[in-house]
This record gives C-alpha cells, sequence and structure tokens, in this order.
C-alpha cells in the first residue's frame, strides 16, 4: 500500500511536470457590488486538469507546491498567465491573486511584481494582492516586511478567508488593508447560526468604522445575499453572481443582473 508520503510525492512530481505541461491554468471569478453589481474585480483561481482529466482546485495542491518548495514558479507561472489577460482586457480585468505566506516570504517578492509590471507596462492597481491574515501574524518571517512595501509602493491588499486564522485587529491596525474578505463558512450558514449572522454584522461594522471594504465570499442563494444587504455588506463573491471562467468566457463588465 503506497504510504501518505509516498502519495504526496507522487503529487509533488505531478505538479512540478504540470506546471512544464501548461496543464495549470486561471481562471477568474467577479467580486461584485451588491448595489449596483458592477465588477469590483475579478479574482484569479488556478486550476489543474490532471492525467486522467480531474479538474484539482488549488486547495488540494498549492500545500504540496509549498511542501516540494515549487511556490515560486508556481507563483511566477500563474502571474505570467495572468498578464497577457491584463492587457488584452482593456484595462476591464483588475485581477486579484493568492499569495501564500512562503512567495510573500521572498525577500524580492515586491520588487520582482513592481519589475514585471513595469516591463508589461501595466499599471499597479491591476493587481490586487490577496493573502490570508496568518501571513501578518508570523514574526519570522520576511512576508510582514514584504507588505509593507508592497504598501509603500500603493499596491492594493485584501485579507483572505477572514475568520478561519488568527482574526486579529491589532494587523488591521498596522496595515494598510483595502479589504477584507469574510470567508464563505460564515456567509454558507449566515442565514441559520445566529453566531455567524452576528460576526459578520460586527466585521461589516467595523470596515465602515475603520474605512477597509467588506466582501462577502461564497453568496450562493437569494436569502444570504438579502440578509447581506441587510447588514449593508458592500461587496460580495460567489456562485450566485458567477462561477469562475476563463478568461475567454467572461463577459468583462456585462455582467448579468440578478435581483
Ligand atoms: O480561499 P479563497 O477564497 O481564495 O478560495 C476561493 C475558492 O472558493 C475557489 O476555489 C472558488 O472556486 C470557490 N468558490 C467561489 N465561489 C464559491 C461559492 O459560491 N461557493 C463555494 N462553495 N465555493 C466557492
Ligand atoms: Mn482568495
Amino acid at each position: 500500500m503506497a504510504s501518505a508520503y509516498q502519495h504526496e510525492i507522487t503529487i509533488e512530481n505531478k505538479l512540478i511536470k504540470a506546471v512544464k505541461n501548461h496543464a495549470i491554468y486561471t481562471v477568474y471569478q467577479p467580486i461584485v457590488n451588491l448595489k449596483t453589481q458592477d465588477v469590483l474585480y475579478y479574482e484569479t483561481l488556478a486550476r489543474w486538469q490532471d492525467e486522467e482529466l480531474r479538474e484539482i482546485e488549488p486547495e488540494e495542491f498549492i500545500h504540496c507546491a509549498e511542501k516540494a518548495d515549487i511556490i515560486h514558479s508556481l507563483g511566477h507561472y500563474l502571474i505570467a498567465q495572468v498578464i497577457p489577460d491584463i492587457k488584452a482586457s482593456d484595462g476591464l480585468l483588475r485581477a486579484g491573486i493568492n499569495l501564500s505566506p512562503m512567495q510573500l516570504d521572498h525577500k524580492t517578492f515586491a520588487s520582482d511584481i513592481q519589475a514585471r509590471l513595469q516591463e508589461n507596462n501595466i499599471a499597479l492597481d491591476s493587481i490586487i494582492f490577496e493573502f490570508i491574515e496568518t501571513t501578518l501574524i508570523a514574526n519570522d518571517s520576511y512576508a510582514t516586511i514584504t507588505v509593507h512595501k508592497l504598501e509603500e509602493m500603493g499596491a492594493q491588499m485584501i485579507i483572505d478567508d477572514f475568520g478561519t486564522g488568527y482574526a486579529s485587529l491589532n494587523y488591521i491596525r498596522q496595515f494598510n488593508i483595502a479589504a477584507l474578505k469574510i470567508d464563505k463558512s460564515y456567509v454558507a450558514d449566515i442565514t441559520r447560526n445566529l453566531n455567524s449572522y452576528e460576526i459578520v454584522k460586527t466585521v461589516i461594522m467595523l470596515g465602515k468604522t475603520l474605512n477597509f471594504k467588506v466582501i462577502a465570499e461564497g453568496i450562493e442563494t437569494q436569502s444570504q445575499l438579502d440578509t447581506l444587504r441587510e447588514l449593508g455588506c458592500l461587496y460580495g463573491q460567489g456562485y450566485f453572481f458567477a462561477r469562475p471562467e476563463r478568461f475567454d468566457q467572461l463577459s468583462l463588465g456585462r455582467l448579468e443582473k440578478r435581483r
């Protein structure tokens, strides 16, 4: 029987091959204004189609890429996929890019990304940097310095999956964060679980007071949307509005209106 260790080695090898063979590609999912339904930006999501033509989501392979220390080349590769799409979009595609704490721990990350954008004539505000809250908590990591460098460059940064790690008011104070994305597990039971409801309500209020945007992830139903609107949540993302799609399938700036 193959051990868990052998299984991981196999995935790592397959992953290295997948990057080489372009079997990993990007899809985009809009973040919408819940009042006007205008698109704020599109989150870039990686998809891997393996040899059995199974679609693998990043939750399954990103941690392998980190373990195998190929997260930097994978990140580089994904940005290389996004750049031509931004260029082709005529200013309509602002792309959110997910960054792992390990990528941000890399000392030249901020200057590398700046150089790549300049080389390609892309404005910094075409990219939105998303990372999870634990990124800002590790003291032994260079990531917090990278985030300060990005801040100085004027980059827009968004905290992803808020509420699943070490939600802390301290880092909201220390860093210039454009938005918090409330994790989809809260949205999933917002209409049934009073605790989720109250937590979401509090985060929305905090956003208003401290002047950051609040984005609700994983909106799937009309009643979730209605509840979020009642609470004054201004932005959301989820299958109710749109599934992640390949660049050439996107109707950029023309999202079908939902009630
Ligand atoms: O961690 P992050 O928020 O970046 O992950 C986004 C993931 O959530 C993607 O894999 C995306 O396909 C998935 N996703 C996006 N919208 C929805 C939704 O409405 N419901 C569920 N269950 N998943 C979603
Ligand atoms: Mn994200």
